[in-house]
């Protein structure tokens, strides 16, 4: 009697095990039924030539819908990898939910199905909300869904019966093949679409074929460089790049078109080959993000090369009644800007190079806005395809919505670079940083130690307004740990404002202020 007992609860037992370890084998199918719909998603989109694989879709419009405060948290702690981040998260959870749905599928198919269906349904929607996904960007997520689903239902098939027979031992065996064929198929399909995605390598390939009109020379201009302070120029490589786009735009010079029109007199339709053909201006202009901390490095300098707005709006005869154009890029962002800062002598322009070489495909390739004065997110469109001329009562940009000015001049600011993280010993050491005002300037520059008495530092020379301003100060510095802290003067002899604000709606004010440490 006590025998059997013990029997049947051993049974039991392993029964429970059983089931266990099928739900776990039902975990493993769904993520390597999503992985597979991830690869066969991947294909379809290279394929069709739309950027819009599964995880873009997805991650695009999450960029879109994002509160400003999470896409300032996002830019603080991942930087200029908030990208990066943005698509592992959104696989991570992906696969979370497709081991979900994985383990109910054992059971209950439908309900397995039924997540995959949600998940598939979410990337689909996505894709049908982009500006840039156009007529088939919602197919490479639809087969990505209907590839998991018949997977998910293979695996239902194998896996039930084990669920009431734990050893069953064809089940099993049908379990690993079935595991093993799909992993290398998606590992294969994989490889398939990163060959198949070959636009990009066209576009590179273009790039790197474009001969553009050199600037005389890529020197800082006489005295510009600050002694000891940050490279007057920054390289291409490590400027800043904030952007909304997951997938960065591809675009094939010999394709690019811009139309520029609304309240005109006189449309204009310009090729690349037109662009070049133009009168070109090479220009020194920082620019700045407004999503910049005080202090912080969404902010670089660099000689541009390109056309004149003010000659093609001329061109295009804008009416008395406009007062903005309203630019947009090839993935569907827009920026307003006002049209006055397009036509007065600040020599805003349509860029096709940066320090002499075509623009890096992240930062515009072929053709971008830069308007010196203005925070990027109101001019610098990058991967311009279109101009309309109209007012500001009949538009909104893509962050006016959002939470941010419509306008958005830069604000002054200066920040310290030098010796920031640097050992420093006790004696003289170089202070020095840049400061600015696009299209104001700046006249003055003070450092103070400890809350002492301001310093004046000396300033390079004047390059332009339209530029960062370098200055560098000579500090004797004593043992110990010390407090710094910079405020600049514009031009007009307004002083910077010292009161601390957060970057959100129109730029953060506030002194840049650092800790040294001297040994
Ligand atoms: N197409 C497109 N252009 C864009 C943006 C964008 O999201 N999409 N962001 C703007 C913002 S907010 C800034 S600060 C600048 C940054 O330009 P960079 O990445 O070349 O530094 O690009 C602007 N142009
Ligand atoms: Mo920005």
């Amino acid at each position: 009697m006590n025998q059997k007992l013990a029997e049947r609860e051993q049974q039991t037992e392993r029964q429970a095990d059983g089931r266990r370890a099928t739900r776990w084998r039902g975990a493993v199918g769904g993520i390597l039924a999503a992985l597979a719909g991830l690869a066969v998603g991947n294909v379809a989109a290279g394929v069709l030539g739309t950027s819009q694989t599964p995880v873009v879709a997805i991650g695009s419009a999450f960029i879109d819908r994002v509160p400003p405060w999470l896409k300032e948290l996002a830019i603080s702690w991942f930087g200029t990898n908030d990208k990066t981040a943005l698509r592992v998260g959104i696989l991570v959870v992906l696969l979370a939910l497709a081991a979900v749905g994985g383990i109910l599928a054992v059971r209950r198919y439908w309900a397995g199905a039924l997540v995959v269906v949600v998940l598939g349904g979410v990337a689909v929607a996505a894709a049908m909300t982009r500006a840039d996904a156009g007529q088939t960007g919602f197919v490479p997520s639809a087969v990505a869904g209907l590839t998991a689903l018949g997977i998910l239902r293979l695996y239902t098939s194998r896996l039930e019966p084990l669920l009431d027979f734990p050893d069953d031992g064809p089940s099993r065996r049908g379990f690993l093949q079935l595991s093993a064929g799909v992993g290398l198929g998606a590992v294969a399909i994989g490889a398939l679409g990163k060959v198949v995605g070959g636009n990009r390598t066209a576009v590179a390939d273009a790039r790197r074929d474009l001969t553009i009109p050199q600037p005389p020379s890529l020197d800082p201009p006489p005295g510009a460089q600050a002694e000891g302070a940050t490279p007057w120029a920054t390289p291409n490589e490590d400027f800043y790049r904030i952007d909304t786009a997951l997938s960065v735009p591809q675009i094939m010079p010999s394709d690019w078109k811009l139309r520029i029109h609304g309240m005109v007199g006189k449309e204009l339709n310009l090729t690349f080959d037109d662009l070049l053909k133009r009168q070109v201006v090479h220009k020194w202009v920082t620019l700045t993000c407004v999503s910049n901390e005080v202090g912080g490095d969404l902010i670089g300098n660099a000689l541009w090369t390109g056309v004149l707005l003010k000659d093609l709006l001329e061109e295009a005869e804008p009416s008395k009644d406009a007062d903005a154009i309203q630019s947009m890029s090839k993935d569907g962002f827009t920026a307003g800007t006002p049209l006055s800062t397009l036509l007065d002598d600040r020599q805003s322009m349509l860029a096709f190079a940066m320090n002499g070489e075509p623009l890096p495909v992240e930062h515009g390739f072929p053709v971008r806005i830069v308007v010196p004065g203005l925070y990027g997110y109101v001019s610098a469109t990058k991967w311009l395809v279109d101009i309309e001329v109209t007012r500001f009562d009949q538009f909104e940009a893509y962050w006016t919505p959002r939470g941010w000015s419509a306008l958005g001049p830069i604000k002054l600011s200066s920040r310290i670079d030098v010796p920031l993280g640097k050992k420093v010993t006790a004696g003289p050491t170089t202070v020095a940083g840049v400061a600015w005002d696009q299209h104001v300037g700046v006249s003055k520059v003070e450092v103070r130690v400890d809350g002492g008495p301001w310093q004046q530092t000396t300033l390079a020379a004047d390059a332009s307004t339209d530029t960062w301003r370098q200055w560098h100060w000579s500090w004797d510095a004593p043992r110990g740990t010390h407090i710094l802290q910079v405020r600049a003067v514009d031009a007009k002899g307004t002083p910077q404002i010292e009161a601390s604000a957060p970057p959100a709606p129109d730029g953060s004010t506030g002194l840049h202020t650092i800790s040294v440490k001297v040994d």
